[in-house]
């Protein structure tokens, strides 16, 4: 396969500028940009699928640039429902340092930072130099400001899409970049510079996008319960995003290797036929978990999340170290006591039942246990002194729910 058809088969191909690139990618040998803006210190799920591509593209012989945009993080891409808060200058270059240790950590391509050109542009240099190629009947023409036309978009917004194609401009001068890889999201905004270089310099660059990942339901993919898994374990602990990979729908599972694993066609095809066999065995959720989890943080990384996993499903809580219990514990929905407490009350004060007869009903029917042991007893007192390592007494209900209870 080349790389085109490639990175085709893997559904990682949305839109082209044209079709002479895929010739040049096959050569390999271009110098490319992807660029994200420090709106959080780290990436989440959501940005690791198109910073895999460009790691695709280097494995490729291509030459990556990673720009932070340290200069367009303070104006703000538009969205299309609504202006975004403006972000302090202090805030934005926390952001950016906490990108920068995560993309040279992860990725290793060479970082660059619009602000560092933007701080020699002028208002009168940017309006005479850049505002002249952009007539406001271009500018209004794209999608996403059609789209906040109605609900108003400020000039600063608006003015996003110069700076955007200006990057591309500059790192194309600079550095010899022919081409900006992003997110389906960004296409307006890339083609933008395409058009730009070409009517400042004469020269024809390239782009393409990826589709943006979506689960079954065409929900934007790597987000659990509304939060953002993050790439920083720090934020998103390694169990977590296991719990969130093992749940991926059967449907998705293959499409998900295909865009975030660098298993070879073979081997990805040969967990299609287990997934449609024998989809109960989550082999192939497995394996999306190990693969990313491996990436990210390391392979003990990976076993840790495992070895939580494994012992709660066993009921075996008394094996988890105090560090894989606190990992555990950011999953479980918790409550906070300072006192000892009538387990009968505590299941109502914490939510865990709706009454004291389902608490009853629970315990008689030895459906709660208490870090891993069944308790009968109606009138069983929870204290801080057995609670693990005197800090969270785990409660389980059924099956499969869990609940934490922390002493404070
Ligand atoms: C800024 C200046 C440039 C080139 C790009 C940018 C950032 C860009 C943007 N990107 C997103 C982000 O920062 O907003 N305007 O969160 C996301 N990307 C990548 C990908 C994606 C996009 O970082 O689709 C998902 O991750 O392109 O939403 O000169």
């Amino acid at each position: 396969m080349t790389l085109f058809e490639e990175l085709k088969w893997r559904g990682l191909i949305k839109d082209i500028t044209s079709p002479e690139l895929e010739e040049k990618l096959n050569k390999g040998g271009m110098t490319f940009y992807i660029g994200t803006d420090p709106t959080a210190d780290s990436m989440h799920l959501g940005h690791l699928s198109s910073f895999l591509i460009s790691k695709r593209l280097k494995e490729a012989g291509h030459h990556p640039i990673l720009l932070i945009g340290g200069g367009t993080g303070l104006i703000g891409d538009p969205k299309p429902s609504s202006e975004r808060d403006m972000k302090s200058k202090e805030e934005v270059l926390k952001n950016y340092e906490g990108l920068k240790r995560q993309a040279e950590k992860l990725f290793g391509f060479e970082v660059v930072n619009n602000l560092d050109w933007y701080k020699d542009i002028n208002v009168v240099d940017f309006l005479r130099d850049y505002g002249k190629y952009f007539t406001i009947n271009y500018m209004l023409d794209k999608d996403i400001i059609r789209r906040r036309l109605e609900s108003g978009i400020s000039y600063t917004e608006f003015s996003y899409m110069i700076l955007q194609a200006l990057d591309f401009l500059h790192l194309h001068n600079t550095k010899g970049c022919t081409l900006q890889v992003a997110g389906s999201d960004q296409w307006g905004n890339i083609t933008a510079g395409v058009d730009l270089i070409k009517k400042a310099t004469g020269d024809t660059v390239y782009a393409f996008t990826m589709p943006l990942v979506v689960d079954s339901h065409g929900v934007k993919f790597g987000k659990s319960e509304g939060n953002a898994l993050w790439l920083d374990k720090e934020k998103t602990s390694s169990y977590e995003l296991y719990q969130f990979l093992i749940n991926v729908e059967d449907s998705m599972v293959i499409d998900y290797l295909k865009i975030y694993t660098f298993m070879s066609k073979e081997e990805i095809e040969k967990y299609q036929e287990v997934n449609l066999n024998e989809p109960h065995l989550r082999l192939a959720q497995k394996r999306l978990a190990e693969e990313i989890i491996t990436f990210l943080h390391g392979h003990e990384e990976y076993e840790k999340a495992l070895h939580i996993s494994d012992s709660l499903f066993k009921g075996n809580i008394k094996e988890l170290s105090l560090e894989e219990l606190t990992d555990a514990a950011k999953s479980m929905d918790s409550y906070e006591i300072d006192t000892d407490y009538n387990l009968v009350d505590l299941l109502v004060d914490a939510s865990i039942v709706s009454s004291k007869r389902e608490a009853r009903e629970f315990i008689n029917n030895n459906s709660i246990s208490i870090n891993g042991d069944k308790i009968n007893d109606l009138d069983y007192i929870v204290k801080k002194e057995s609670a693990l390592y005197n800090k969270y007494t785990v409660i389980r209900k059924g099956k499969k729910k869990y609940f934490v209870i922390k002493h404070i």
